[in-house]
């Protein structure tokens, strides 16, 4: 499979800063057994992998504007390109020492999602995927998968934890999805949810409040794996409402409407 020049750029850039985070990850998982745990260690883990990213980034593309979430948008001479970068996303997991998380780059073309990256180090897994080239897991093509029904189906979501998101109508909606499908899975890294919506492995994902960087190259992969993306209310307004829905056809359509709906007696 052939990647373009601006797609290998950020290949080596979340690969890099993936070396970096798994060699953190070894010493946060001897930090658990400390009073204090591994805050600090990986909040500087986490500013140090953005500061791999922004480096090789901008090493080739000089000019390119930047949303990152530990520095934000970082304006650049070219306001037609930004990277929107979330160089740890689980960041839960990480500091508990569970492994899965993942490193997410995606390019911004006039406001249009051109190119995006995940790469989940722990496993060794890159998902990548240019607008109209197609969404791959290394070097395999991807597709989201076939089930139809909601009864088939295992849905990914997240849970909002404390001082943040609204608690009552997420568990409105969690009461309602399970009601309706084969399974519901909580994995704590949105972008790597995302991936695996577009790889087949879960059928459907739904979760706010998410930020742009947790979501922007996970909305690329599915699309061009043949899914659907959406806010709640259908639209394409994920970054500004931070609500996102995914599936194949059938799938999202199925939990956009369960998502609506008001809370079942069953
Ligand atoms: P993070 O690990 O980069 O914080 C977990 O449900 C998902 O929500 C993760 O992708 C997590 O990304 C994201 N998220 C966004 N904002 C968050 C916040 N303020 N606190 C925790 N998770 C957040
Ligand atoms: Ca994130």
């Amino acid at each position: 499979m052939a990647r373009s020049a601006i797609l290998n750029v950020m290949v080596q850039a979340a690969m890099k800063a993936g070396r970096s985070l798994s060699r953190d990850f070894g010493e946060v998982q001897n930090l658990q057994v400390s009073l204090k745990g591994p805050g600090d260690y990986v909040s500087q883990a986490d500013r140090k992998a953005e500061e791999i990213i922004h480096a090789e980034l901008s090493r080739a593309r000089p000019a390119y504007s930047f949303l990152m979430e530990e520095r934000g948008e970082i304006p650049g001479e070219d306001d037609q390109h930004r990277w929107i970068v979330d160089p740890l996303d689980g960041t839960t997991n990480f500091l508990h020492g569970l492994p899965i998380f993942s490193i997410s780059i995606a390019l911004e073309r006039q406001g249009q999602l051109v190119a995006g990256v995940i790469y989940n180090p722990a496993m060794d897994e890159l998902y990548t995927a240019e607008r109209g080239g197609g969404a791959f897991m290394n070097d395999r093509r991807l597709r989201v998968a076939g089930r139809s029904k909601l009864s088939d189906a295992v849905i990914g979501t997240g849970v909002p934890h404390l001082g943040r998101g609204h608690h009552g109508s997420f568990l409105v909606e969690m009461r309602n999805v399970m009601a309706e499908v084969s399974g519901v899975r909580r994995l704590g890294s949105a972008a790597l949810d995302l991936a695996y919506v577009a790889a087949g492995r879960m059928d459907g994902f739904w979760e706010e409040p998410l930020e742009p960087w947790d979501v922007a190259a996970g909305i690329l992969l599915i699309r061009e794996a043949g899914g659907f993306v959406s806010d709640k209310s259908g639209g394409q307004d994920m970054f500004d409402t931070g609500q996102v829905v995914a599936g194949n056809e059938a799938i999202h359509k199925a939990l956009l409407k369960t998502l609506k709906r008001p809370v079942s007696a069953r």
